[in-house]
């Protein structure tokens, strides 16, 4: 092969090799050296060259030349590209920072904290108890008889455990909020406004409604002559608060051991304003909670005198509230505690 095909072919093959081969400094300054070294083919063709004279050899060097700072230019710009471009490891300043997740309540909170921030500016306190409390204060003093069926193990979780006070029966988790309106009332004397929020638990198998466990909102307001329109006028006042201002409430007769009149609150289901459809199961209403005015074995169980004091109780369940206002049709979601569900609220 003559010199001259030979040097267009050098240039060519350093070229490519250069561009697709130089990944770091390093690598470059080893290209650098296969071709302009000492002991590159470049330079030994110019050795070559001594014997070359007149036009041959001036045609010569202009060529050697040319393809030299060819090969030169390509690698000197290879270093510029690597110089621009941050190494692995490097922090780039400039990059915007990574958000961090940011938290929130559990919708149940939220729902919770909602119900009771609409009784606080009516006057109403916020009390709490404990979960684990004695069969007295869950059954007894709430007028719920001896042989009341609920009474059953299969309808409490008993705790396994012998009683501190055995004369307040057996230990149990509570099974609604009710027991911590009768230790207020051992400790407060009328008027008594409050409402408890806590967790409750009843063995009932798992579906779309029920759950063994979940939280509940209680009411109880005392005095000496609360009546059965207070509890209406508080109640509607709490429904138009958490539903919106158009929502009509209707109460409908009930029994429960622990209120005499007893209630259950229904308001027209804003899907279909009461006409019947799927949300309300076609009867127009959804039931949103239970209430009444506390039976006089009660107010006696809290040491309250029932001939000079008279008040009205209600409950309800939190996790019913939110899957209302928040059209969530399986309670189980509640409890599973995935994010793509809880991230919504
Ligand atoms: C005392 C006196 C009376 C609390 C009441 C209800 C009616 C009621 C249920 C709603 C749905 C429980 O979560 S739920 O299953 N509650 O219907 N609760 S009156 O009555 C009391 C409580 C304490 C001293």
């Amino acid at each position: 092969m003559d010199a001259g095909r030979e040097l267009e072919q050098i240039l060519q093959t350093a070229q490519e090799t250069i561009r697709t081969q130089t990944k770091s400094e390093q690598e470059v300054e080893r290209q650098r050296v296969a071709w302009l070294g000492r002991k590159s083919r470049l330079t030994e063709l110019s050795r070559q060259a001594a014997s070359l004279a007149g036009e041959q050899k001036i045609s010569f060097w202009r060529q050697f030349n040319r393809v030299k700072s060819a090969i030169e230019g390509e690698l000197a710009g290879r270093r510029q590209a690597l110089l621009a471009q941050p190494a692995g490891d490097a922090i780039d300043v400039t990059l915007p920072g990574r958000a961090l997740p940011q938290g929130r309540l559990h919708p149940i909170t939220q729902t919770m904290e909602r119900i009771l921030s609409l009784f606080v500016p009516m006057g109403f306190d916020i009390l709490e108890g404990p979960e684990v409390e004695f069969e007295y204060y869950n059954f007894d003093a709430l007028n719920i008889p001896r042989d009341h069926p609920s009474r059953e193990s299969f309808d409490t979780f008993f705790v396994d455990l012998p009683s501190p006070q055995p004369g307040k029966g057996r230990l149990l988790l509570r099974s609604h909020t009710s027991p911590v309106q009768v230790r207020v009332m051992e400790q407060r004397r009328p008027p008594l406004r409050i409402v408890v929020p806590g967790r409750v638990f009843r063995p009932d198998p798992l579906d779309p409604s029920h759950s063994f466990t979940f939280h509940q909102v209680e009411g109880l307001m005392v005095d000496g002559r609360t009546s059965f329109a207070d509890l209406k006028g508080v109640l509607d006042h709490f429904s138009k608060a958490l539903f919106g201002p158009h929502t009509k409430t209707r109460f409908r007769p009930h029994y429960f051991p622990f209120t005499e009149p007893s209630a259950e609150v229904d308001i027209a289901c804003a899907a279909c304003h009461g006409k019947g459809c799927a949300t309300c199961g076609r009867k127009g209403w959804l039931e949103i909670m239970g209430c009444g005015m506390v039976h006089p074995n009660v107010l006696k169980a809290g040491k309250y005198d029932p001939r000079k004091v008279q008040g009205f109780a209600f409950g309800m369940g939190v996790e019913r509230v939110a899957m209302l206002t928040h059209g969530i049709h399986d309670i189980r979601l509640f409890f599973e505690n995935d994010l793509r569900f809880l991230e919504q609220f």
